[in-house]
C-alpha cells in the first residue's frame, strides 16, 4: 500500500498520551514521512493512565488498523510505526528511560487540554494542582509536565542535548504554553536547569487537525469484516487531515513531515487561531445544544435544520474575528467544515465533544467573543453557546434526568450552577469562576449571556437555537 514501511525504523520519538486521536494522526504521518524519506523515527508510546491501549496492542506486534471513514466508502491501512508502549503508572522509570535515551529527538505529545495543569484562563502553570505539587518534590513524576521537564534533567546530567517538545493539543500557541509550562516547572525545581532547557530546548507550535471519534465495539467487528483479521484497537477518522508545523526543531531533525503532506511554516498562529476558533469553537458549541436537544452526533445535530443554520450564523459572527491565513478563503472553510461534520459515517457522539468545557471554553469560544464584545459587535449564538454550556454543566437535562459531566472542574461548576434558582442567578454564579472567566471577559458576558440563558431556561435549547439562527 502506498506510504508503507518496508523496514521497522529504530525509535527516534517518545509520545506521551496515546490516544485514539494521535494513532489517527501522527502516527500516520510519521510513517509516510518514513516511507517517502527513510529515518528512524518510529515511536515508543506512553499511556499516563490506563493500560487498555497497550493491552489490546501487544498481541498485535503494536500494529493496528487506521480506518478511513469517507461518505462514499471506508479505506483501511495498516500502521506499523509504534516500538513499544509503555504505562506510566505501572513503570515511570522506564519511561523516563526511553525518553533520556540520545536517539530519541522529538516528545511528541497529545494529553488533552486538562493534561497540562495549568489555568485555562491564565496559561500560566497550576502549581496547586496534586499533580504538580507531587511532581515538585518526587523524582518520579505523574503528569506530563513532570515527566517532560524530569526527562530533560536526565540528559543535560548524561550531557545529552534536549529533545524537541512537539505539542499537538488544541491549546492556543501550543508550543509557546507548554514551553511557559516546563520553563516555570523547571525554574522552581532547578534554575540552572531552567536556563539549560531556555537556551537550548525548542517547542514548535502546531496546528492539529482530524476528527477522531472514539472507536466502539461496532467499529472492532466492520475492522474484522473489512480486513478478515481482528483488531482489538482499531481508529476510525474522516479523510481529512491537516497539520501545520512551526519547523524550529534541535539541530534541526525530524522526519520530514512535508513529504507526508505537512505544512512547514514560520509562525502557526494564523492558522490555529482559524482552526480552534472556527472548527472547535463551533463543535462546543454544536456539542452543549445539540446535546441538549437530544442529539446524539454533530453529524445528527447539524443534519436538523435549525442546528445547521445555527452553526453558519456562528461563523459569521466567528469569522469577523479571525484572521486568515495567507492563502485561505474562510467562507470556503467554513463550507468544508459543514461538509465534515456532515459527513454520516462519523459517530462524533456530542457527549465526546462536551467533556473538559472548562478547559476548552476559553480558546474556542471566549476568545472570540472578547474580541467581539470589544470591537461593539454583538454575538447572539456564541452567548448562547456559553449559555448552554451552563445550563450542561448544571448536570441535568431538560428532561430532569442527570446528565454525566466529565470535567476536571465538574463539582465547582455544579455547585455554582445549584447555587441559584434562576438562569440569572446560575449565569452570574458560573461567570465568577476565574479558572475559566477573566474579571473583564465575565463583565463584557454577563449581560448578553444572562439573556442567552433566560430564553435558554425558559423556551428550551431547540426553540433558543431556532431564535438565534434565524
Ligand atoms: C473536538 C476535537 O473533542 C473535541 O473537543 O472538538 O477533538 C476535534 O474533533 C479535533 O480537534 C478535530 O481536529
Amino acid at each position: 500500500m502506498p506510504g508503507d514501511l518496508s523496514y521497522r525504523p529504530k525509535t527516534g520519538i517518545v509520545h506521551l498520551g496515546l490516544g485514539a486521536f494521535f494513532r489517527a494522526f501522527g502516527c500516520v504521518f510519521i510513517q509516510d514521512a518514513m516511507a517517502a524519506s527513510g529515518g528512524d523515527w518510529g515511536i515508543v508510546g506512553v499511556s499516563l493512565r490506563s493500560p487498555d491501549t497497550r493491552d489490546a496492542l501487544r498481541g498485535q506486534d503494536w500494529g493496528y488498523t487506521s480506518v478511513t471513514l469517507a461518505p462514499e466508502g471506508e479505506k483501511t491501512r495498516w500502521i506499523t510505526v509504534l516500538n513499544d508502549v509503555l504505562v506510566a503508572p505501572e513503570d515511570p522509570e522506564s519511561v523516563l528511560s526511553a525518553m533520556a535515551q540520545p536517539e530519541v529527538r522529538i516528545v511528541t505529545l497529545t494529553v488533552t487540554e486538562k493534561g497540562y495543569c495549568h489555568n485555562p484562563a491564565t496559561g500560566a502553570l497550576n502549581v496547586d494542582h496534586p499533580d504538580i505539587q507531587r511532581d515538585l518534590t518526587q523524582d518520579v513524576p505523574v503528569s506530563a509536565i513532570g515527566f517532560l521537564v524530569r526527562a530533560l534533567q536526565r540528559r543535560r546530567a548524561a550531557g545529552t542535548a534536549p529533545f524537541t517538545v512537539l505539542t499537538c493539543d488544541n491549546l492556543p500557541e501550543n508550543g509557546r504554553l507548554v514551553r511557559g509550562l516546563v520553563m516555570d516547572f523547571a525554574r522552581r525545581l532547578d534554575p540552572a536547569l531552567a536556563d539549560w532547557i531556555e537556551a537550548e530546548g525548542k517547542f514548535p507550535c502546531t496546528m492539529v487537525d482530524r476528527i477522531t471519534p472514539a472507536t466502539t465495539s461496532a467499529d472492532l467487528v466492520r475492522v474484522a469484516e473489512l480486513t478478515g483479521r481482528p483488531d482489538a484497537a482499531p481508529v476510525v477518522h474522516e479523510p481529512f487531515v491537516q497539520w501545520v508545523i512551526e519547523d524550529d526543531f534541535v539541530g534541526g531533525a525530524r522526519p520530514d513531515f512535508a513529504a507526508a503532506g505537512a505544512e512547514m511554516v514560520r509562525d502557526v498562529t494564523a492558522h490555529e487561531h482559524m482552526k480552534l476558533r472556527m472548527l472547535n469553537g463551533t463543535h462546543s458549541a454544536l456539542a452543549y445544544t445539540g446535546y441538549l436537544a437530544g442529539h446524539e452526533t454533530i453529524a445528527d445535530t447539524v443534519g436538523d435544520p435549525v442546528f445547521a443554520a445555527y452553526v453558519r450564523r456562528l461563523w459569521s459572527e466567528i469569522i469577523p474575528a479571525v484572521q486568515a491565513p495567507e492563502g485561505v478563503s474562510l467562507t470556503e472553510y467554513a463550507d468544508a467544515l459543514f461538509d465534515r461534520y456532515a459527513n454520516p459515517r462519523i459517530r462524533h457522539r456530542t457527549w465526546q465533544i462536551a467533556m473538559d468545557g472548562s478547559q476548552k471554553l476559553p480558546q474556542r469560544i471566549l476568545g472570540t467573543l472578547a474580541t467581539n464584545l470589544s470591537a461593539g459587535r454583538g454575538a447572539p449564538a456564541l452567548c448562547l453557546a456559553v449559555a448552554a454550556w451552563m445550563r450542561y454543566v448544571g448536570g441535568v437535562n431538560e428532561q430532569g434526568q442527570e446528565i454525566d459531566v466529565r470535567d476536571p472542574l465538574a463539582a465547582r461548576l455544579r455547585d455554582a450552577s445549584e447555587s441559584a434558582e434562576t438562569p440569572e442567578g446560575k449565569v452570574a454564579a458560573l461567570l465568577a469562576i476565574r479558572d475559566v472567566f477573566p474579571a473583564d471577559v465575565a463583565e463584557r458576558l454577563s449581560d448578553p449571556v444572562t439573556q442567552a440563558a433566560i430564553r435558554l431556561w425558559s423556551n428550551g435549547t431547540r426553540a433558543a437555537v431556532e431564535e438565534v439562527a434565524r
